[in-house]
C-alpha cells in the first residue's frame, strides 16, 4: 500500500506552503487530503486503477492528477519542487513535534530562527517565548519536541545495526530479484555507533526493490520512496537509506556511500588534480566514463590500492595506500580463541562444557573461562575455594574436548586500594588472569590500574576505560599512564567487544599498537551467543590498523602462554 507514502507527501508539502504563508485554504486542501489518505482502509492503488481517485473526499482533479503521476512514475513533481524551494535545515525543524509551520516561520522571520540550533539558541535566551502569541507553556511543548527529535536521531551501537542490518538484507533478498546488496554507510566502516542505515542493491528495477524495501514488516514510518532512492524509520527510531543502482555504477555508489565523508572528499581532491571526476555513478575523464563498476576501479584510477572500509577515515590511510603500504587487518578467520568469557560459575548463563564446544565450533583453539572474583558479589563472584573446584572440574571436562584447550582463568576485580581480589597464591594456580576495575571506579582509577599491572600475574587488562556507549563515559583515566605501564609491563590491554563497550576504542587501540603494547580481543560473553561479538572486536580492531601480530588470540597456544609467562618472570 502506498497510502502513508502519498498522505506524507502531501503533509510536506503542505508544512512547506504553510511555513512559506501560503493562502489557508490550499494547504488545508493538502493537509485534509492527507489525513483522508492516510486512514483509508482501501489500497489507493486499487482506487486508481479504477478510476475512483476523484471519490476520495478532500481529492479534486489537481490533486488526484498529482497522485496518478506518483503512482505511475515514482515522482511527484509538485512535492519535489516544494520540498527542494527550502533549506534540508528548514525541513528539519518543520519535523520537529509541536512548533507548527506557523511558528516556525514566525521565529525565521522575527529571530532568524535557520535550523536546529537557533532554535535551541532562541529558546535558551527567552526571545522565543516574548513573541507574539508564543509563552512559557508553549515553548515548553517545543522544547520536548525536541528532546524527542533528537533521541529520535541519536546514534545507535554497531552491535545494533549489525544483526538489523543482516535481517533486512534477507529479507529483501527473498523478496525481489536483487543481484547484490550491501551495507554501506558507518555501519560498512565498523563505526562504534551509526547514525543511519545505509544499504545499497545492484538491480535494473529500482522502484520495485524501492517499493519492496518501504513495505518490509519492521518498517513503521515511510520518508522517501522514488526510484533509485527509499528511507523509512524501522522500530521506534532507526533510519534506514537505501539506494538501488545499476551494474554500470554499483561500485562508485559502494564506494561513495561508505564513505567517510573526510576520505570521499580527500579523494575527490585528488581526483581533480589529476583531471578525473568521481562521483557516485562512476568516474569520469571529461564526458569519457573509465571506471564504476567495481569499488577498486575508483582507487586504482588514482593509482592507489584498494582500501579496506574500516580505514577509510581520513587517518592517513590514502597517503599510504599510495605508496602500497596499508597493514594487512586482522580479520576474524585469524582469531585462534576467546580469553575473556564467564561461565555458570559466576554470572554467565553456559557451563563451561558448552563453551568450549560452542569455541570449538568457530574453530578456536583454546578458550579462557574468567569469572568474576569474590568481591563481585552482584555477578555471583567466587571465593578462593570456589575457584579451586573450578580448576578441578575443567581438568574433568577438558578430558572430553581433548581438541580445545579450557584454560583457567578469573576476571579479578581491582579493588579500592589498588590490590587484587586474589592472593597471588590463588592467581598462581589460574592459566589466564584479567583484571578490571568494576566497583567505586570514580576513585583513583589510575592508580588502581597501575598497580594492578606491576602484579606478574596480571596478564590483560579488561574494559580498560569502562565507558558504556549508551550511557557512561568510563573512568577517569590518565591513558597515557595507563599505556605507559602496559608497555613497561608487559601488560595485554582489550578490545572487550560487547557491543556497549568496545573499549578499547579504535584511537585508544591504534594508540596502544603505536606505543608498542599487545591487544586481545575478547567476547566478555554471558551467554552462548555472545561470542559472535568477537566480530565487533575485530572491527573496533581493524578500525585501529591492527595487524594479527598485535592481537595475542590470534597466537598459538604455545605463543601465548610464553608471552605471560614472560610477564609472570618480568622482563
Ligand atoms: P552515520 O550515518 O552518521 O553513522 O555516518 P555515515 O558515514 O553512514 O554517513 P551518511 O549516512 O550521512 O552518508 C553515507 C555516506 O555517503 C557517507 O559516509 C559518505 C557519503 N556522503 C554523504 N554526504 C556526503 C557529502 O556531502 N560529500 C561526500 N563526498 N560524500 C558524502
Ligand atoms: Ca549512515
Ligand atoms: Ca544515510
Amino acid at each position: 500500500m502506498k497510502n502513508k507514502i502519498v498522505a506524507a507527501m502531501f503533509e510536506k508539502i503542505a508544512d512547506v506552503l504553510e511555513f512559506q504563508g501560503e493562502i489557508p485554504f490550499k494547504v488545508n486542501a493538502y493537509r485534509k487530503a492527507a489525513r483522508v489518505i492516510g486512514e483509508m482502509q482501501e489500497d489507493i492503488e486499487d482506487v486508481w486503477r479504477e478510476g475512483r481517485l476523484r471519490e476520495i473526499p478532500g481529492v479534486g482533479t489537481a490533486l488526484a492528477t498529482k497522485i496518478e503521476e506518483y503512482l505511475t512514475t515514482g515522482k511527484m513533481t509538485k512535492y519535489e519542487d516544494v520540498v527542494s524551494s527550502v533549506s534540508a535545515d528548514l525541513i528539519e525543524l518543520l519535523e520537529i513535534q509541536n512548533l507548527g509551520p506557523k511558528t516556525a516561520a514566525l521565529a525565521n522571520k522575527k529571530l532568524g530562527v535557520e535550523n536546529l540550533n537557533d532554535l535551541k539558541r532562541v529558546i535558551a535566551d527567552g526571545s522565543l517565548a516574548k513573541l507574539p502569541g508564543m509563552g512559557e507553556k508553549k515553548v515548553e511543548n517545543i522544547q520536548k519536541g525536541i528532546e524527542l527529535y533528537e533521541r529520535a536521531r541519536a546514534r545507535i551501537s554497531i552491535g545494533v545495526a549489525l544483526p538489523l542490518v543482516e535481517e533486512l538484507i534477507a529479507e529483501l533478498k527473498s523478496r525481489t530479484q536483487v543481484k547484490k546488496i550491501e551495507a554501506a554507510g558507518s555501519t560498512r566502516r565498523m563505526r562504534e555507533t551509526v547514525g543511519d542505515i545505509d544499504i545499497l542493491v545492484e538491480t535494473d528495477r529500482g522502484a520495485e526493490v524501492i517499493q519492496a524495501f518501504v513495505h518490509l514488516p519492521n518498517v513503521t514510518r515511510i520518508l522517501a520512496a522514488g526510484d533509485t532512492k527509499g528511507s523509512v524509520i524501522v522500530g521506534d527510531r532507526i533510519q534506514v537509506d537505501l539506494r538501488a543502482v545499476g551494474k554500470e555504477s554499483y561500485g562508485a555508489a559502494l564506494q561513495y556511500f561508505t564513505g567517510s565523508k573526510a576520505h570521499n572528499v580527500h579523494l575527490r581532491g585528488i581526483a581533480r588534480k589529476n583531471g578525473l571526476k568521481i562521483n557516485e555513478y562512476g568516474v569520469f575523464r571529461g564526458e569519457e566514463k573509465i571506471g564504476g563498476e567495481k569499488e577498486a576501479d575508483v582507487y586504482h584510477v588514482l593509482d592507489l590500492v584498494w582500501i579496506p572500509p574500516e580505514m577509510r577515515e581520513d587517518r592517513g590511510e590514502i597517503e599510504l595506500a599510495a605508496q602500497n603500504r596499508l597493514p594487512h587487518l586482522i580479520e576474524l578467520k585469524h582469531i585462534k580463541g576467546d580469553l575473556h568469557v564467564h561461565s555458570h560459575w559466576s554470572d554467565g548463563k553456559a557451563t563451561i562444557a558448552a563453551l568450549a564446544i560452542e569455541a570449538r565450533q568457530r574453530d578456536y583453539r583454546y578458550i579462557a573461562v574468567c569469572d568474576h572474583s569474590k568481591s563481585a558479589k552482584y555477578a555471583h563472584g567466587l571465593e578462593e575455594e570456589q575457584v579451586l573446584e573450578k580448576i578441578e572440574e575443567i581438568k574433568q571436562i577438558q578430558e572430553n574436548v581433548p581438541d580445545i584447550k579450557i584454560l583457567s582463568g578469573a576476571e579479578v576485580d581491582i579493588l579500592a586500594d589498588g590490590s587484587l581480589d586474589y592472593p597471588d597464591e590463588i592467581l598462581a594456580q589460574l592459566d589466564i588472569v584479567v583484571a578490571a576495575i568494576h566497583q567505586g571506579f570514580k576513585q583513583r582509577a589510575t592508580e588502581r590500574m597501575l598497580a594492578a599491572m606491576e602484579n606478574p600475574y596480571v596478564f590483560i587488562l579488561a574494559h580498560p576505560t569502562g565507558r558504556l556507549i549508551s550511557r557512561r563515559e568510563g573512568y577517569r583515566l590518565e591513558l597515557e599512564k595507563v599505556f605507559q605501564k602496559a608497555a613497561e609491563t608487559g601488560t595485554i590491554l582489550e578490545i572487550n567487544s560487547y557491543y556497549d563497550r568496545l573499549d578499547l576504542s579504535d584511537v585508544n587501540a591504534r594508540r596502544a599498537k603505536e606505543m608498542g603494547i599487545k591487544l586481545s580481543i575478547n567476547s566478555d560473553t554471558h551467554e552462548l551467543a555472545q561470542l559472535d561479538a568477537m566480530k565487533l572486536g575485530v572491527g573496533v580492531a581493524r578500525r585501529a590498523w591492527l595487524e594479527p601480530e598485535d592481537v595475542i588470540n590470534t597466537y598459538s597456544l604455545e605463543k601465548l602462554l610464553k608471552l605471560r609467562d614472560e610477564k609472570r618472570k618480568g622482563r
